[in-house]
């Protein structure tokens, strides 16, 4: 199979969930000399996203749609040490969590691993994280940056229910607020009050990155 070829079948392997098979495709295809972006961005990715239009159209249930994100997260654990072994110096720490009543973490763990790329230190809460525990994690840790991803419209309001929690703790001056997820906007994480949003890992990494300077910035004092 060239490259393409192997392209094409980790789409559609992805698409049915065949976990052991998007494995070998996986490692076929790194063996080609296909780099892990070309894999996330030209067959993973993509693959869920039809996942999820076939869901919405009725055609997928919630068991296709677990078994295709389990078939996914095979091969992130394949291509994490990839895309995350970068020898860059520590930039910052990240503090990371899905929020309470959303079990997603396709989307966070990518993110997680472009952070650590970047130099970041990320500790992940996991999913389902409830205000208290990023409060306690906060306190524990004190990151640079809290995130929080949300990825169904019932979860996103639980990014408010953080922010009050982390005023209440007397905490939100101490800590910058990223949020993303797949359904969250600019426009959202504005009326949430969070500091950076990001619609994709890379731009998190950017954003990340940018906001911790500011921060850096203005604490020098002129
Ligand atoms: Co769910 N699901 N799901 N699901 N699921 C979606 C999200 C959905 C869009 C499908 C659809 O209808 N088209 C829909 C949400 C609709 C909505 O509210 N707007 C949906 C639904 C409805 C549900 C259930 C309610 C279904 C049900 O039970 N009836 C249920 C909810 C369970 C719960 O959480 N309480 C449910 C369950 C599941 C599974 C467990 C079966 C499985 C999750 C497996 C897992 O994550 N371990 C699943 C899956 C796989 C999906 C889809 C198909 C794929 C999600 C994914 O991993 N995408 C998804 C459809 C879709 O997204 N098109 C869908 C790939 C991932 C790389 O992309 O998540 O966008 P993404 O991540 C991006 C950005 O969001 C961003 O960077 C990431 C990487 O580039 N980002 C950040 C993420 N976090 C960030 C944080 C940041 C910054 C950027 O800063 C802090």
């Amino acid at each position: 199979m060239n490259g393409q070829d192997i392209l094409k079948a980790l789409y559609d392997e992805t698409l049915v969930g065949n976990a052991p098979r998007v494995l070998e495709l996986t490692a076929q295809g790194l063996e080609s000399g296909l780099g892990p972006d070309a894999l996330l961005f030209e067959a993973l990715i993509p693959s869920l996203e039809e996942v999820g239009a076939r869901f919405e159209r009725g055609d997928f249930f919630v068991p296709e749609m677990l078994i295709a994100g389990r078939a996914m997260s095979g091969a992130l654990d394949v291509l994490r040490p990839l895309l995350a072994d970068t020898g860059a110096e520590t930039v910052g720490t990240f503090l990371m969590g899905t929020v309470k009543g959303d079990v997603h973490d396709i989307g966070k763990n990518l993110v997680n691993i472009m952070l650590e790329g970047a130099g970041f230190q990320v500790i992940d809460l996991g999913v389902q994280v409830s205000p208290e525990k990023f409060i306690a994690a906060i306190e524990e840790h004190q990151p640079d940056i809290v995130g929080f991803s949300a990825f169904l419209t019932t979860t996103m309001p639980m990014f408010k229910a953080n922010m009050n929690a982390l005023e209440k703790a007397g905490l939100r001056d101490k800590v910058i607020v990223m949020v993303g997820g797949a359904p969250v906007t600019q426009e959202y994480a504005d009326a949430v009050g969070a500091d950076g949003y990001a619609a994709d890992a890379s731009t998190a990494v950017r954003r990340a990155k940018d906001l911790i300077a500011r921060k850096r910035a203005a604490a020098v004092p002129a």
